[in-house]
């Protein structure tokens, strides 16, 4: 299918940032209010900046996915499991949503079952044309990581899968990913310098964190290759500093780390 023009930036707030990652339910509404200054100030320097937001689930989604032993392949979760994952991520992004648009990042949450396809994940037509309906009015789609049901199963999709599916159907220039830590570690223990420009000679394996069902670091990194394979350029970079996200945003150069795209052999 060819690839529809949007010349989209897809901005991931990790759960890890937006939530205190080890105490459960536990929403972090500092690092919402920098984000959401970061944003609004990118817009401002940049009003050609087209913007799609996805968050992920931390101490919310992931807390009662790990309970109910809800996983990213398609399983039979209990009722409650559903239930619960559902609500716990509705609840953070009614959260994420308020700071957002009190921030005036004017945002519209579109959830991922109204853009993507069960279960193969492609952006749908009326997906794609809803996104840039919301884009013509100036309006940012904002979606999460969820817990999708269908015949053949539960299962979570993680707000990066989502990341790639657009990146797959549209044209997505950039996946910045928001986290918690200044990029990827040279180290998988998390300690030394920030790897600049991560290719396939200095890939390293990250670290996994309490509650996550969708992989932590490790996986983020294989999607973030994935991405670049498909044509989009990936940044790691930390959240919190609201100068350095906003500087990114604008197209500036920060301490991160960088999948280049053309760099990486599709
Ligand atoms: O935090 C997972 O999204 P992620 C969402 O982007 C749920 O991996 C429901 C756990």
């Amino acid at each position: 299918m060819m690839k529809k023009k949007h010349g989209l930036t897809i901005l991931k707030l990790g759960g890890s940032l937006i939530t205190n990652k080890d105490r459960p339910l536990s929403p972090n509404f500092k690092a919402m209010r920098i984000a959401g200054r970061a944003i609004c100030d990118a817009l401002v320097e940049n009003r050609k900046l087209k913007l799609f937001l996805i968050h992920g689930g931390g101490s919310f989604g992931h807390y009662y996915a790990s309970m109910f032993h809800a996983t990213t392949t398609p399983g039979r979760v209990a009722s409650e499991g559903v239930s619960r994952v559902a609500q716990a991520m509705i609840s953070l992004h009614s959260m994420i949503l308020k700071e957002l648009i009190d921030a005036d990042v004017p945002c519209r949450t579109i959830a991922p079952g109204e853009f993507l396809t069960n279960p193969k994940g492609r952006v749908t037509r009326v997906g794609s044309n809803k996104i840039s309906a919301l884009l013509d009015i100036g309006c940012i789609p904002i979606s999460f990581g969820d817990i999708v049901t269908s015949n053949r199963g539960t299962w979570i999709v993680s707000g990066d899968q989502i990341a790639l599916s657009l990146a797959e159907s549209i044209d997505v220039e950039r996946v910045i990913f928001a986290m918690d830590v200044d990029g990827i570690f040279e180290d998988s223990k998390m300690k030394g310098s920030i790897i600049s420009e991560l290719n396939s000679r200095n890939q390293t394996l990250g670290t996994k964190r309490k509650f996550d069902v969708t992989g932590g670091i490790g996986s983020k990194i294989a999607i973030g290759f994935k991405l670049a394979k498909v044509g989009s350029d990936v940044y790691f970079v930390n959240g919190k500093k609201g100068e350095r996200l906003q500087k990114l945003l604008s197209g500036n150069r920060v301490l991160s780390t960088h999948i280049v795209s053309k760099n990486i052999s599709s």
